[in-house]
């Protein structure tokens, strides 16, 4: 499979990690969002949105959006599932995932930063600010979840990893590594993090592992 991404994506991250999960082997092709190769006609080509990631499977056209892209491969490869078995279990999962990558990480991504800069003359330090604030918004939503419901576990839900600690992890190092955040402030996010991050399959996808990246972000 050919995925397309940047080591710093972290819509990119959560495919990375499903794959590494299902044992799945990819060819990865670096499209360089700092220097806006997005929007080039090539990349619109292959996800008209100029957005990461996209995902291409055999013959078919592209596969794009992460939450998309993660249940194709959950269908497609069902060991080890990424959804619970039970309805109301692959609801709740579903939902944590989705205050990630619908709600949290959208309002980060380098076209709402560069048009905050762009069109409201907005520093870096307010951008900061700004991605600091939605970052901590998820996660203060999910550690309540964490807390509160009778079905968290070791993972987000029970002891087993889910899409929604696939989810989380992107969320939690985009919070820490890219703009300074405190995981401490959410201890129990912060727990299953530390717990994800020693698997080799999430560890080996993150960020500053890939070609191309800083030592530190
Ligand atoms: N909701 C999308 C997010 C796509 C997205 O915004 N990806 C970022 C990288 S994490 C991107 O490519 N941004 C390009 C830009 O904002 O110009 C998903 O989960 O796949």
């Amino acid at each position: 499979m050919k995925l397309y991404g940047f080591w710093r994506s972290l819509a990119t991250l959560r495919v990375r990690i499903a794959m590494n999960l299902k044992g799945l082997e990819r060819e990865e092709v670096m499209v360089d969002l700092q220097a806006g190769v997005q929007h080039s006609p090539e990349y619109r080509a292959v996800n008209p949105q100029g957005v990461l990631p996209a995902l291409i499977d055999g013959e078919g056209p592209p596969l794009f959006q992460s939450l998309s892209i993660l249940e194709y491969l959950d269908e497609r490869f069902p060991k080890p599932p990424l959804l619970p078995s039970d309805a109301r279990g692959r609801a709740r999962v579903r939902g944590l995932a989705q205050i990630v990558a619908c709600d949290s990480h959208p309002l980060i991504v380098p076209r709402i930063r560069e048009f905050l800069e762009r069109e409201f003359g907005l520093d870096e330090a307010q951008r900061l600010a700004w991605c600091r604030h939605w970052l901590a918004d998820g996660l203060r939503a999910i550690e309540a979840h964490l807390a509160n419901d009778a079905e968290s576990g070791a993972y987000c839900h029970g002891d087993t990893v889910t899409m929604a600690d696939v989810c989380l992890v992107s969320l939690a190092v985009g919070y820490r590594h890219y703009f300074q955040g405190r995981l401490e402030d959410f201890p129990k996010s912060a727990a299953v993090v530390e717990r994800c991050l020693a698997d080799d399959a999430f560890a080996r996808a993150h960020p500053l592992r890939q070609p191309g990246a800083p030592k530190a972000a």
